[in-house]
C-alpha cells in the first residue's frame, strides 16, 4: 500500500503504528441501558475508521498552524500547563456514512476534560478572514476500500472560538485511553461526534474547508431538494430515545414512569410522548440543560388496555427544530410495549 506524504503533519510528529487496523465498532448500550445521566466510559460506544493507532506520549505534539500569525507546537506537558476546563456534553455518533439515515442511537453523556480551543487560537493568532479549523489524527489506514492517510476534519472558526470546544485529555475526570483518542482528542459539544478527532496531532486555521474525504465524500448529507447544497454533518440535530418502560411489567390500570434523555445542538425545550403510535401526543416534563449534556424527560402514564401499545418520543428545540418520522439518523424512537392484566 503506498503511503503518501502527510502534508498537514508537522515534521517533528512520529508516524503511529497501529494497534487495531482498519474500521472498527464497539456499542455496548442500547436504549433501556442508558439509565445514567453520565456513561461509564467503559460503556460508551466507540468508533474508528482507519483503526487504533499506538501514540508514543513523549514523542506526540500537536501544531497550531496555518493561517496564523504564530505557529504553537505543543507537548503533552505543555497541554497540561495551560488552564483546564470540563464540560458535559452528549456524544453522538452520525452513522455511518455510508448509510447515514439508519438511526443508531450510538450516544452517551461524557464530561470531557482539557484545554479551550478558542486558548490555543487566542496564543496563535488567527488571520483576518480565516473561517475554518481543520483537524488531523494519527490514524491511517483503509476505509470504504481506499487507503486514507490521516484522519481529517474541520469545523467553522466561530464553533471552535466559542469556549466549549476542547482539546481534551480526559474524559469523566480519567486520561483518555487509547480507543478513545488519547493522548489527546478534539472535542465539539454540539456537533456529531465525526467532528471530535482523536489522536490528535494538528490544527490547521483556513480560509476554506478540508479537501479531505471524511469532509467531503463522507459526512456530508445530500441536499434535501434540487435547489439545496449537501450540508456538513456538523451541528446535532433534535434527537431523544426512550429508556422505559420495556416490554415487561407493565399493567393496566398501573401508573408507569414513561422516561428517557433528549438532546441537540440547541436546548430542548419540548418532548412529546405518544403511546398510540403517534397519533396523539403529550407534553413531558424537560430538564432544563447544563452545558450540551442530554436532558432528562418523563411522562406518567396508566395503560387503560392490556395489548400492545406504541410508544414514541419526539424532541422540539426553541426555534423549532423537531424530528422526523421518516428515515433519517434522527427519526423518532419507538417501542412496542405489552400491556398485561396484572
Ligand atoms: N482520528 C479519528 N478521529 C475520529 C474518528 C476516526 O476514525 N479517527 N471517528 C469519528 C467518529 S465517526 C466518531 S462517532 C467519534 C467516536 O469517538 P469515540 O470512539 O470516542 O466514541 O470519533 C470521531 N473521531
Ligand atoms: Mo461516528
Amino acid at each position: 500500500m503506498p503511503t503518501p506524504s502527510r502534508p498537514d503533519a508537522p515534521d517533528n510528529t512520529h508516524r503511529a503504528s497501529m494497534l487495531v487496523e482498519g474500521f472498527g465498532l464497539d456499542q455496548r448500550l442500547r436504549p433501556p441501558d442508558m439509565t445514567s445521566f453520565l456513561t461509564p466510559e467503559a460503556d460508551l460506544f466507540s468508533v474508528w475508521h482507519l483503526g487504533i493507532p499506538d501514540v508514543t506520549t513523549d514523542r506526540w505534539s500537536l501544531t497550531v498552524g496555518g493561517a496564523v500569525a504564530q505557529q504553537l507546537t505543543l507537548s503533552l506537558d505543555d497541554l497540561r500547563a495551560l488552564p483546564q476546563t470540563e464540560i458535559t456534553s452528549v456524544h453522538e455518533c452520525a452513522g455511518s456514512p455510508l448509510a447515514p439515515s439508519i438511526p443508531q442511537r450510538r450516544v452517551g453523556n461524557v464530561r470531557w476534560g482539557g484545554v479551550r480551543l478558542s486558548e490555543l487560537l487566542r496564543l496563535a493568532g488567527p488571520d483576518d478572514g480565516s473561517a475554518y479549523v481543520i483537524s488531523a489524527g494519527l490514524d491511517h489506514g483503509v476505509y470504504d476500500s481506499t487507503y486514507h492517510d490521516h484522519y481529517e476534519k474541520d469545523l467553522p472558526l466561530d464553533k471552535a472560538l466559542d469556549g466549549t470546544t476542547l482539546v481534551a485529555l480526559t474524559v469523566n475526570g480519567a486520561p483518555l485511553p487509547a480507543r478513545r483518542g488519547g493522548p489527546v482528542r478534539l472535542v465539539v459539544p454540539g456537533y456529531y461526534g465525526t467532528n471530535s478527532t482523536k489522536w490528535l496531532t494538528a490544527l490547521t486555521v483556513s480560509d476554506r474547508r478540508s479537501t479531505g474525504a471524511f469532509t467531503t465524500k463522507y459526512y456530508m448529507d445530500p441536499p434535501a431538494d434540487a435547489s439545496a447544497q449537501a450540508t456538513p454533518v456538523w451541528e446535532l440535530a433534535p434527537n431523544s430515545f426512550l429508556v422505559a418502560p420495556v416490554d415487561a411489567g407493565v399493567h393496566a390500570g398501573k401508573p408507569v414512569e414513561i422516561w428517557g434523555w433528549a438532546w441537540a445542538h440547541e436546548p430542548v425545550t419540548r418532548v412529546d410522548i405518544s403511546v398510540d403510535g403517534g397519533q396523539t401526543w403529550t407534553p413531558a416534563r424537560v430538564t432544563s440543560r447544563t452545558g450540551h449534556a442530554w436532558q432528562r424527560f418523563t411522562l406518567a402514564w396508566t395503560p387503560s388496555s392490556v395489548g400492545e401499545h406504541i410508544l414514541a418520543c419526539r424532541a422540539r428545540t426553541l426555534s423549532g427544530a423537531t424530528q422526523p418520522s421518516t428515515p433519517r439518523r434522527n427519526r423518532i424512537h419507538q417501542r412496542v410495549v405489552f400491556v398485561t392484566q396484572e
